[in-house]
């Protein structure tokens, strides 16, 4: 009798830790081999950062590692690529040969990313596509998070046709200074996409764009681009440009050539502290917001993915414009400095 009672309670235990094993999908469905580095208990992530160019840039890598703490769960192995698609690729084959239960990629720019992501679906390694999205088939990811970047500059030209005809400025020619983010970032995609196609479709023969040029997005290059652009063109009427950090640099070289900033109107994309608190001061008119606190989003994605969950194939933050109107009500909430 103690012999089956003492193989019952031995299927029992067997049985139990075949459950615990099964029940932890990460370890058994998504990547057997990966144990995560530290203690078993913690979900690895590998995170390939694009650089470390602009205000957004920093809260956005403020906002990962300060969700992907041990306390919450996770081991965060992080990589910046300084703005290298070859550094981050390589950051990518890292966390693969390292055996990460996850990588989170912001990729730096839309193309060239098929093999790698090839590579850790091999792996057996979920992909999580963060802020920019990859120009790659879809069963290489997850899902993307991020900002829908054509409809942030769509929403940058509708307040601009709205400020235009508040000013009873609707119908003057304009001409734009363009300064685009990094070339071949899908934030540039988007954002340079909306204002060419205003240009080239209702105010065609009124808007004119003088100069197109990227500053990516950084203040220094933003700065030195404008500097350059205002040596051919004084007469500047509107402002276009990628992201605040670019915007900072151009109000510089602005005041530098001695043209009243103020004179000029001045839209921005992101949405810094700085740069709102620069509406109010009358020194920005507009930004169109892109949101970077999405690590706690890419956690609870990741918790879902641990639950068996299937997600939407893309998640776009939920974004407003900001102008003299709004910007003060905004300001205790916006990110960064
Ligand atoms: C947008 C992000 C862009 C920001 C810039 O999601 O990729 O990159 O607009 C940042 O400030 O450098």
């Amino acid at each position: 009798m103690n012999k089956l009672l003492n193989l019952m309670s031995a299927a029992i235990i067997v049985s139990a830790l075949t459950a615990c094993a099964s029940s932890s999908p990460a370890a058994s469905s998504q990547n057997p081999a990966a144990q995560p580095e530290s203690g078993g208990s913690l979900i690895t992530v590998g995170f390939a950062q694009v650089g470390a160019e602009s205000g957004w840039r920093t809260a956005n890598t403020d906002s990962f590692k300060s969700y992907f703490t041990e306390a919450n769960g996770f081991n965060l192995i992080f990589s910046d690529a300084q703005q290298d698609q070859n550094k981050q690729i390589a950051a990518v084959r890292d966390f693969i040969t390292q055996g990460v239960d996850y990588i989170d990629i912001a990729p730096v720019t839309t193309t060239g990313w098929e093999t790698v992501l090839q590579e850790a679906k091999d792996a057996g390694i979920p992909v999580i596509i963060s802020d920019r999205k990859a120009d790659v088939a879809e069963d290489l990811y997850v899902t993307y998070i991020g900002g829908n970047f054509e409809q942030e500059g769509k929403d940058a030209i509708s307040w601009l046709e709205g400020y235009l005809a508040e000013n009873n400025r609707s119908d003057e020619a304009l001409n734009f200074v363009h300064l685009q983010g990094t070339i071949g970032a899908d934030a540039q995609i988007g954002r340079t996409k909306a204002l060419d196609d205003a240009v080239a479709g209702a105010h065609a023969g009124k808007w004119t764009i003088v100069a197109q040029q990227t500053g990516e997005f950084t203040e220094a290059k933003g700065q030195e681009v404008m500097e350059a652009i205002l040596k051919n063109n004084t007469d500047v009427h509107v402002v276009y440009s990628e992201n605040d950090d670019m915007t900072y640099g151009a109000i510089t070289a602005l005041k530098n050539a001695g043209i009243n900033h103020k004179d000029v109107i001045i839209i921005s994309f992101d949405g810094n502290k700085k740069a709102i608190q620069m509406i109010i001061d009358g020194d920005i008119d507009c930004v169109a917001e892109c949101n970077p606190l999405l690590g706690p989003q890419v956690g609870d994605i990741i918790k879902k993915l641990e639950n068996g969950e299937t997600l939407p194939k893309i998640t776009y933050s939920v974004e407003s414009v900001y102008d003299i109107k709004n910007a003060e009500a905004h300001l205790p909430d916006a990110f960064g400095s």
